[in-house]
């Protein structure tokens, strides 16, 4: 008497390019923000990846423990739930599939959808329990400048160069007052991944915003568009401005650069399965 196992490691069991469909049909929605779920993809894949410490080999997406408490109630964290909400229903459909892939494919789906570069995914990803969580604190703090932003970005093992690459990202989606306490849109098409984020810094004058929030800046001309001040860090520390120089006078450089560490952003601290592909996700039309 034998009976037949399935020893098919569960994520080999989901065919990732059907979740990158279906994770784009759920970008558009006019009723939320300005139009698209792209932006807040970004982020979460960005916070679940941007928590690893290389020293201790803690945090990183592997474990997906950003969607545990007390990790999901960081400040950093505010408003993701959104995102995961939105996702929640394709880890119902592909029972077998990680959060950590889920939540890490969707931020290359925001990337590639919205009109950014191809970004190199693998799969493989094991989720963990609430004990995982890592500390308060291993996220950047907009307030801060480039010395916090360093040690922020050392941490998880990237350069000044990286570095400059990934805030790019800030070409995409907003600020809201009542997840950060920041306010407004870096620039005027925040549902296109462009390089603006370099160029608007560069070209704009930034003048202090008058309220009573949090220490921001407002371009001068027109005040509809923002930078924090850890932004305005990348303009005035003479090592990230060569960089954001080179970025805003070359979108393919900075293009080929983002790709790179964001995959590899995607992937700090993560053991793949030996056999894990290496998937190149086309765009949906
Ligand atoms: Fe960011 N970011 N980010 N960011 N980020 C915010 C929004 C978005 C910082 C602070 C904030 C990266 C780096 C930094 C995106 C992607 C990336 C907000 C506003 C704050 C504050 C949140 C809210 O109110 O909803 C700081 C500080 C840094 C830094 O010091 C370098 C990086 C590396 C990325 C990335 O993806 C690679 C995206 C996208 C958003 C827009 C989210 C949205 O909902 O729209």
């Amino acid at each position: 008497y034998s009976k037949q196992q399935d020893e098919t490691p569960a994520w080999k069991k989901v065919n990732y390019q059907n979740v990158y469909k279906d994770i784009a049909d759920l970008l558009e929605d006019e009723n939320y923000d300005d139009g698209s779920y792209g932006p807040v993809f970004v982020r979460l894949a960005w916070h679940a990846s941007g928590t690893y410490d290389k020293k201790t080999r803690t945090g990183g997406s592997a474990g997906a423990t950003i969607r545990h408490a007390p990790e999901s109630e960081h400040g950093a964290n505010a408003g993701l739930d959104v995102a995961r909400r939105r996702l929640e229903p394709l880890k119902q459909k592909y029972r077998n599939i990680s959060y950590g892939d889920l939540y890490t494919l969707a931020g290359v789906v925001g990337v590639q959808e919205l009109g950014g570069p191809t970004v190199q995914w693998r799969p493989g990803r094991s989720d963990k329990q609430a004990d995982a969580c890592t500390p308060d604190g291993r996220l950047p703090d907009a307030a801060q400048g480039a010395d916090h932003v360093r040690d922020i970005f050392y941490r998880m093992g990237f350069d000044d160069r990286e570095i400059a690459a990934l805030v790019g990202a800030h070409a995409l989606g907003r600020c809201h007052t009542y997840r950060s306490g920041f306010d407004g849109p870096w620039n005027a098409s925040p549902t296109v991944f462009t390089n603006f984020f370099y160029t608007e810094l560069l070209e704009n004058t930034w003048v202090p915003k008058k309220w009573d929030g949090p220490k921001q800046f407002v371009d001068k001309p027109t005040g509809a568009f923002m930078m924090l001040p850890a932004d305005m860090a990348f303009k005035t520390d003479p090592r990230f401005r060569t960089y954001i120089e080179l970025y805003a006078r070359d979108q393919d450089t900075f293009f080929n650069d983002f790709s790179a560490a964001f995959a590899k952003l995607l992937e700090l601290g993560v053991k793949f399965p030996e056999d894990a592909p290496t998937y190149r996700f086309k765009t949906l039309d």
